[in-house]
């Protein structure tokens, strides 16, 4: 999902989408060179809905650039497929759920400065890692749920767990990235097979 030229929704595996409420597309006052032209700006009742998309495969990434600085008291989803994986926010920081014993994983990473930072998750089959900024922050080893729930951007277990922020550049691999992928990402943008 650019935005670069409002609600574009590819994905990496992930070709189609709804909005959900009233996201807002916005335009950079200069094209970003990792960005792009545009991003979106979400609040509580406004989210995407992408469907079933990659499902739960064994091994997976999840990445985009965010922007907040309300990352919440609770939970708030990023990138969030109920019962099966999350990309969240828990009282600002940086973590993950995962539904294999239902448990989350929080890092020490906040992530409230309202400054546009590359998130990203990354998953083996065994381990979950954590990027900031291309770097590595936190690791946890948990297996995923498996659940046809669709994919949500925006939006946790419900709407209580909405997430306020800017956001640009979705993605999701069906495959681990390497350190060094998650690195190139934040320099060179997202395109990578
Ligand atoms: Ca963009």
């Amino acid at each position: 999902m650019s935005f670069d030229s409002g609600n574009a929704y590819s994905a990496g595996s992930i070709s189609s989408g709804t909005d959900n409420g009233s996201p807002i597309y916005q335009q950079y006052a200069t094209a970003h060179p990792t960005r792009g032209a545009g991003y979106a700006s979400l609040s509580p009742g406004n989210f995407y809905v992408m469907g079933n998309g990659m499902g739960t495969p064994s091994a997976f990434t999840l990445a985009c650039w965010v922007r907040t600085a309300d990352g919440g008291g609770s939970y708030r989803g990023i990138i969030h497929k109920q019962s099966a994986y999350s990309l969240l926010t828990h009282d600002n920081r940086l973590g993950t759920y995962a539904w294999c014993g239902s448990e989350a994983s929080i890092s020490t990473q906040t992530i409230n400065d309202n400054q546009w930072h590359h998130i990203g998750q990354t998953y083996d089959g065994s381990t979950f890692r954590w990027y900031y900024d291309g770097t590595e922050v936190h690791s946890y080893v948990k297996c995923v749920g498996t659940s046809g729930s669709d994919i949500t951007v925006g939006r946790g277990a419900g709407t209580t767990e909405d997430w306020t922020g800017d956001i640009d550049e979705v993605a999701m691999w069906t495959r681990q990235l390497a350190s060094t992928e998650m690195a190139e990402l934040v320099t060179s943008g997202i395109g990578l097979s």
